[in-house]
């Protein structure tokens, strides 16, 4: 019999590739998904159109006990993966408490249905380097200390307590991935990247002729997604529950990105590029650099797709896009 998971957050970039990388090791996948989303399948499902035959959709929401109870008790899955979450950070501020409300309760909820219900599941917490915020120190490793700099970044502290909690009051096996950004073609528009490498595509196709970025000199550690999904399945094959740093190890500034996007195809960033103050966010975390020698020793797990061909892929899936649909 296949092994059941159930997948939060299907529809997200995260959430796509690993339903992939998971129906490819032949397990039966469960993927919660609000309501408001089945009722926009071209919009609100496109990164999961090409699996939807090989999953089963649930209807339900991160904000009700009721209903996530009714689906770890009704699948007992074998392992859960809680990636749904309000994952802006600058929408963060204009909307804290929604943040606040989704991102804790969520995984508050998922806790709680599984130690009540299905107390054998195996629970993973996506966890970020937000929460190490304004930074004690570079690089950051699991024992740097959290400092949180945005309502998402706090939100993302309480579910790792309540996840590290869980698996010492109640014997769960939960575990954390603490990811720094992790990108693709897949990524939302309103990140720094995508929107880079969406402009960048309108600029060259001859229908943009401005981008307008906030803070340029932040430094983030990217590293592609498929990569980081891996890691996520591999801290739940685990014999012990564990919290482990995913990340590169390298870190580029936003404009960094820019010049590379650019330079993909022939253009010099610095006559496109403008900074706009209504972009740059209350508090910022400027430099983010994580240290995952534990999961390379653990896990068994390094970063594959460089920095390089990321950016590139994106650049060249973007213009592919751009010239299809013209936005
Ligand atoms: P996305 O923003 O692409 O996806 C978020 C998912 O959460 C979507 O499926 C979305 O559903 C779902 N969601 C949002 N609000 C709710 C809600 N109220 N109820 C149910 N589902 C909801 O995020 P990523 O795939 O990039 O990230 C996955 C997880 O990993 C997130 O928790 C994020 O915070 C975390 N993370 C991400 C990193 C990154 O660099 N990508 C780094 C570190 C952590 P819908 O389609 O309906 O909006
Ligand atoms: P981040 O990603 O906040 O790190 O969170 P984002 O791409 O939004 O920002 C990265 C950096 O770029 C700067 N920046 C801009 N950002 C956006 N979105 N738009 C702009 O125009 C712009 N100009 C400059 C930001 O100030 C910031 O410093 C992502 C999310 O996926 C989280 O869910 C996840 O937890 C963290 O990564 C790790």
């Amino acid at each position: 019999m296949k092994k059941k998971v159930l997948i939060t957050g299907i529809t997200g970039q995260d959430g796509s590739y690993l339903a992939e990388l998971l129906i490819a090791k032949n397990y039966e996948v469960h993927g919660l998904v609000r309501r408001v989303a089945l009722e926009d399948e071209t919009h609100r499902l496109w990164r999961i159109q090409n699996i939807l035959n090989k999953i089963t959709i649930h209807a339900a929401s991160l904000e009700s006990y009721a209903s996530i109870v009714k689906i770890i008790s009704k699948i007992k899955p074998v392992e859960v993966y809680h990636l749904g979450a309000q994952s802006y950070v600058s929408h963060s501020f204009e909307d804290e408490f929604s943040t606040i409300n989704i991102n804790i309760n969520g995984t508050h909820y998922l806790l709680s249905a599984i130690k009540e219900f299905s107390p054998k599941t195996k629970f993973y917490f996506a966890g970020s380097s937000e929460m190490f915020g304004k930074v004690r120190e570079v690089p950051q490793t699991e024992n740097t200390p959290f400092y949180p700099r945005s309502p998402y970044g706090i939100s993302k502290v309480a579910g790792f307590e309540l996840t590290r909690n869980y698996r010492e009051a109640y014997n769960i096996f939960a575990s954390s991935g603490i990811l720094f950004n992790h990108e693709s073609p897949r990524r939302g528009f309103e990140f720094v990247t995508r929107k880079i490498t969406s402009s960048v595509a309108r600029i060259k196709l001859g229908i943009q002729k401005k981008l307008y970025l906030g803070n340029i000199k932040s430094m983030r550690d990217w590293g592609h997604a498929k990569d980081y999904v891996y890691a996520m399945w591999l801290m739940l094959q685990q014999k012990k529950p564990n919290d482990f740093v995913v990340s590169t190890g390298e870190h580029h500034t936003v404009e960094e990105f820019a010049k590379l996007a650019f330079q993909e195809v022939g253009l010099d960033y610095k006559k496109y590029i403008e900074t706009n103050k209504k972009l740059i966010r209350p508090a910022e975390v400027d430099t983010l650099v994580g240290d995952c020698k534990k999961a390379k020793k653990i896990l068994k797990w390094k970063p594959i797709i460089s920095f390089k061909q990321m950016v590139s892929e994106m650049v060249k899936e973007d213009l592919e896009y751009v010239k299809k649909f013209r936005i």
